[in-house]
């Protein structure tokens, strides 16, 4: 062959891998050439590599740290037999040559944390990332390369992390049948493939070096509306390779069990927590779980709520069901995560349940069980008050979940950057044990001493090739990593790393895309559900709007309307003590401040209370005026999302840029569908004018509950 003919061949190829590389496929993890300038800082600190351990995990941060390196600066870092000037040592404190260095400081490092040092060395300077053990190792190298691909300085290192929480899971809302609960990012990256294992291995790898790169540790692998199937043999074979593949990289796999599966799965008469038969059933379970995967992480379980089975179809209680399978991963070291999401549809206020549920048992479950509530009262709502169990808990462990899936903000479709959420409820004052006793402090074992914590985050992954289906959602992912291992990150901090990361260090484009990231999630808050509303979304696909939903179980004296409770005479749910009472289940101060609409915070207020349309708020305006200008405003951040995205044009690659200018565009038009349906279907009960300098909605009304019907099957 000729060579010019070799050279468009090297040439194509090399598009269409440049072309690839820019699919979103690889994540944060692009690890594409810095600014020459950045590079050289690095390529002058570090020459060589020592690995100083031989397992698996420290050979996993090794070929990171080489394969991000090598893309970042173009350089390849030589092995190293000794350490020297210019070495990267890559260990844990048990290792010699580490050991060997004397380092002070590492004194109780916990067990996944580490540390990053700069020190002095014969003839130099080297670089030490050292864990207590190789996951702290691993988790260091990450950082290391993190600082790297973000253009920081490494050359003066010293650096000390540790966890937050224990377990840093996410969780998978994935069927059997490789459908995703929620999932808006296509099928399930582990069920029902048509390509095999092998196939899907480098696939994997990735998910599994990204959960790494941030921290995560465990990943529940099924729906919590579990199938009792999942616990057959033949799937807990495919369970054995997910967790033999992503062992190196200190991520822990778990399953969501079907309560009923003794009966179901096991042919046993009943799923009775009391019956030894089916106790049992759980040990030899367990042990048939722990022969094919020592390390297996453990159960999460969804009983008695939204129809799965549980202990109280047997007359028993959260606790004996929590105890009994507890009981059956006590010797292996495997915890149960019990989910408190219940509610009763004849209860007067949902919002109000779980506490009550789940308060009488405080202190009552066994060492290794884990109480997993969801941040709000009701359910992953663009915005919620923090669910009073939180800080009430104080004797058993309790843990957050979160939801990166935006089952409720706009599906991946919408840009809602949710670290922000996050942040609020982690950093919201639960006053359980006076000021300062934020629901972090209250989850993270630092106000209980809780040996036991956690936190974990519904998935947004799919089979897409990006991941996320949208590319700016990714960083949802990142985020809850991110503060997971450390709550006290700031939203703007981690959003200004991702971009770094996942597109590049343009300083205009990184705060331009930060700014518009940082102002998503309140945006959508604005055009979906502003002053504390609510579950105004069809009651199905929870996508768009629809307040006018008839939920059938309401009894007839709480219409109009369960959760908005608009007509005539005002909106919002009653929830002070001259309603529902729901604020009782908080601390002083804080169930008077809610209790007083003078005081409440404006952004939860019709949560907490029902309000005439005239009610004057702090500036002056009427609440109907007030509602009006929010949804307003939630459609003039969108088209300002949109602009600004525009004129980004050119500043990334065009396949990224077109995909996200897309989804701008979708969200601007949905956005204003939300604040027409909502603005309109109100105002049939408000009877008030829309404020004269607005512009008019663009729908009527009778068009809108028709596209209900079309938006149904959006996903
Ligand atoms: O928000 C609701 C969802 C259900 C989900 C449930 C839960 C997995 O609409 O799809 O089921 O919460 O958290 O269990």
């Amino acid at each position: 062959m000729k060579k010019s003919k070799i050279g468009c061949i090297l040439g194509l190829l090399w598009i269409a891998l440049a072309a690839q590389a820019e699919s979103g496929a690889d994540l944060w993890l692009r690890y594409q050439a810095l600014p020459e300038a950045t590079a050289q800082q690095y390529t002058q600190a570090l020459k060589t590599i020592l690995i100083a351990g031989s397992d698996e995990l420290q050979q996993a941060a090794g070929n990171e740290v080489q394969k991000g390196f090598r893309g970042l600066t173009g350089q390849n870092l030589s092995a190293a037999r000794r350490i020297g000037d210019g070495t990267l040592v890559i260990g844990t404190t048990e290792d010699r040559v580490i050991a060997d260095l004397k380092l002070d400081g590492l004194d109780d490092l916990d067990e996944e944390g580490y540390v990053l040092r700069t020190v002095a060395v014969r003839g130099g300077k080297a670089t030490v990332v050292v864990g207590t053990t190789s996951a702290g190792a691993l988790y260091g190298s990450f950082d290391l390369l993190r600082r790297m691909q973000s253009g920081a300085a490494i050359d003066a290192l010293d650096v000390r992390e540790e966890p937050a929480f224990r377990l840093r899971l996410l969780n998978h809302w994935d069927n059997l049948n490789g459908s995703v609960e929620r999932g808006y990012a296509g099928h399930s990256i582990f069920w029902n493939r048509e390509e095999s294992f092998e196939e899907l291995k480098a696939h994997y790898l990735t998910y599994a070096r990204a959960n790494a790169s941030v921290g995560i540790n465990g990943t529940v692998l099924n729906n919590v509306n579990a199938s009792p199937e999942v616990l057959s043999a033949d799937y807990l074979q495919q369970v054995r390779q997910f967790a033999d593949l992503f062992r190196p990289y200190n991520l822990k796999v778990y399953l969501s069990v079907n309560f009923a599966s003794p009966a179901v799965l096991g042919g046993l008469e009943n799923s009775d927590p009391m019956n030894e038969e089916v106790q049992q059933w759980w040990k030899d379970k367990a042990d048939e779980i722990y022969s094919m995967i020592p390390d297996f992480g453990g159960f999460l379980v969804k009983a008695n709520s939204e129809g799965q089975p549980g202990p109280m179809d047997y007359g028993r209680t959260h606790q004996d069901g929590a105890n009994m399978l507890a009981r059956a991963l006590q010797s292996h070291n495997g915890v149960v995560m019990w989910r408190a999401f219940v509610y009763e549809p004849d209860n007067d206020d949902r919002a109000k349940q779980a506490y009550m549920e789940f308060m009488p048992f405080d202190g009552k479950f066994e060492d290794n069980v884990v109480v997993q509530v969801k941040n709000g009262p009701i359910d992953f709502q663009p915005r919620e008050p923090f669910s009073p169990l939180f800080g009430a808990m104080q004797k058993s462990p309790v843990m957050l979940e979160f939801q990166i899936t935006q089952e409720y903000l706009g599906h991946s479709t919408h840009l809602a950057y949710l670290s922000t959420l996050w942040k609020e409820v982690l950093d919201a004052d639960t006053w359980a044990k006076g000021p300062g006793s934020t629901v972090a402090k209250a989850t993270d074992g630092s106000l209980f001493g809780q040996k036991l914590t956690a936190i974990a985050g519904v998935a947004n992954i799919g089979r897409v090739e990006n991941w996320t289906s949208h590319h700016l959602i990714q960083s949802n992912w990142y985020a809850f990593g991110r503060l997971a291992w450390d709550h006290q990150l700031s939203s703007d901090g981690i959003a200004n790393e991702w971009i770094k990361m996942t597109f590049n260090h343009d300083p205009s484009f990184v705060s331009t895309l930060s700014d518009l990231m940082m102002r998503s999630r309140e945006a959508v808050v604005d055009y979906m559900t502003p002053l504390g509303l609510h579950h105004l979304m069809g009651w199905d696909h929870h996508y768009g709007p629809e307040p006018w939903t008839d939920h059938e179980w309401a009894r007839e004296d709480w219409l109009p309307r369960y959760y908005h409770r608009a007509s005539e005479d005002g909106i919002g749910f009653d929830r002070s003590s001259s309603g529902s009472d729901a604020v009782s289940q908080y601390f002083s101060p804080l169930k008077e401040i809610y209790n007083n609409p003078a005081t409440c915070p404006e952004n939860l207020l019709l949560w907490f209370h029902h309000l005439p349309w005239d009610y004057r708020l702090q500036n002056g305006h009427t609440l109907w005026d007030a509602l009006v200008y929010r949804y307003y405003h939630g459609v003039e951040e969108a088209r300002y999302f949109q602009q600004a995205w525009d004129r980004l044009e050119g500043s990334i690659d065009e396949p990224r840029f077109r995909d996200i200018q897309y989804t701008f565009k979708v969200q601007t038009r949905e956005a204003i569908w939300w604040r027409d349906a909502l603005v309109l279907y109100f105002q049939t009960y408000s009877g008030l004018p829309i404020p004269a300098e607005l512009e008019r909605p663009i729908h009527d009304l009778d068009e809108l509950k028709e596209l209900q019907f079309d938006k149904k099957h959006h996903n």
